[in-house]
């Protein structure tokens, strides 16, 4: 079994305001595996574009997205912090894998059905193969690790069918040119906790989303104690009381949404939260969970807010984790080169 480096990489999408589903489902767990592994963090500018994007709009969405980053406490000297059009081997990876990926695996991908909607035949070509680019900005770094949300699980197990398509198909190349079994690992989601998917306030069905038209249907990390306030109260709910235990949330997605939310922003389960407001009224909970969100939200919007104006830090961030990430992602390619069988000078 070929070993490989333990290493972290994950990518967030410069397509609006990011939300408490983007924070709790994954820019937490990219602060928690600091401590623990090499991590490296993108800005993915290049998926943005699979949808229209007003070029003046997304400039300023890649630099909110990194002042995110570091306002969430994320280090972008012992890590990497750069935005993925700045490192061009990603789509240089993506077309050797749009070559390895099979059309019917793409075809189940059940987010760009949703994404596509009924004008699929409108769709963008790129907006289809996303699954690939993701599968490439993952294995470019040969990374190990993933943390996403679990709206993401699907796309993550079509990377590691990628990467396992092609150790078959080339294992001869890959052992003839040192690199044993396997060149690319099997890359792991990590996907845990009370919040992986985070649904919207106004209807708990649908996940919570930067393009839903409602601003109230999410929680933006930029939000003033008001507007968080404001969002907490007017949320949907239901007419029951909270329940004791965590089974009584079966069939009432507003309040298990409420209750898995209170949970991962205080670093409990919802069944310590159901012990605590179990049996009372949406009221009073509401009243508490708008204390937390303000207690843990205030300061990372107001630490956002200052980073963002200060373009000259936040692009000198963004130029120095690209020319760190070019480094490992061109030595990948040179490897994948040689394997495929191109002659390079
Ligand atoms: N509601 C959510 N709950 C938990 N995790 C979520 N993530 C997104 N929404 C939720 C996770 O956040 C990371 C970055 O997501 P993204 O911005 O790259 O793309 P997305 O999943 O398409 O997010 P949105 O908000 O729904 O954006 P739009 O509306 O532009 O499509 C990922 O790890 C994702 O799982």
């Amino acid at each position: 079994m070929t070993s490989f480096r333990q290493l972290v990489f994950s990518g967030v999408q410069p397509t609006g305001n990011l939300h408490l589903g983007n924070y709790l489902g994954a820019i937490t767990k990219f602060v928690a595996l600091q401590d623990s592994h090499d991590c490296i963090y993108c800005v993915v500018d290049l998926h943005a574009i699979t949808v229209p994007q007003d070029p003046a709009q997304l400039r300023q969405s890649i630099r909110e997205v990194t002042a995110a980053f570091l306002a969430c406490g994320i280090d972008p000297k012992k890590h990497i912090v750069f935005n993925q059009s700045q490192v061009p081997e990603h789509a240089e990876l993506a077309w050797v894998f749009n070559c390895v990926a099979r059309l019917g695996w793409l075809n189940r991908m059940t987010q760009f059905k949703e994404k596509a909607g009924k004008d699929r035949e409108n769709a963008s070509v790129g907006l289809y193969a996303y699954p690939a680019l993701m599968a490439a900005d993952i294995l470019v770094y040969r990374a190990t690790h993933v943390p996403v949300g679990e709206d993401q699980k699907q796309h993550l197990e079509l990377a590691r069918d990628i990467a396992q398509k092609f150790n078959n198909d080339f294992a001869a190349s890959i052992a003839s040119e040192g690199f044993g079994e396997a060149f690319f690992p099997q890359p792991e989601p990590l996907i845990q906790g009370p919040a992986t998917r985070v649904m919207s306030l106004r209807d708990g069905t649908k996940k919570m989303s930067k393009s839903d038209p409602s601003d109230y249907s999410r929680i933006n990390l930029s939000d003033d104690a008001d507007a968080i306030a404001q969002k907490v109260r007017k949320a949907k709910t239901d007419a029951e009381p909270l329940p004791s235990e965590e089974a009584g949330l079966k069939d009432r997605p507003e309040a298990d949404n409420l209750v898995g939310i209170f949970a991962a922003l205080s670093d409990q389960s919802k069944a310590d939260v159901l012990r605590d407001f179990g049996g009372g009224q949406f009221s009073a909970f509401k009243s508490a969970l708008v204390d937390l969100s303000v207690t843990k939200l205030g300061p990372i919007g107001a630490e956002m807010k200052r980073l963002v104006h200060d373009h000259a830090y936040i692009d000198s961030v963004l130029a120095d984790g690209s020319e760190r990430a070019r480094l490992q992602a061109c030595e990948t390619m040179k490897a994948v080169k040689s394997i495929l069988g191109f002659v390079q000078h």
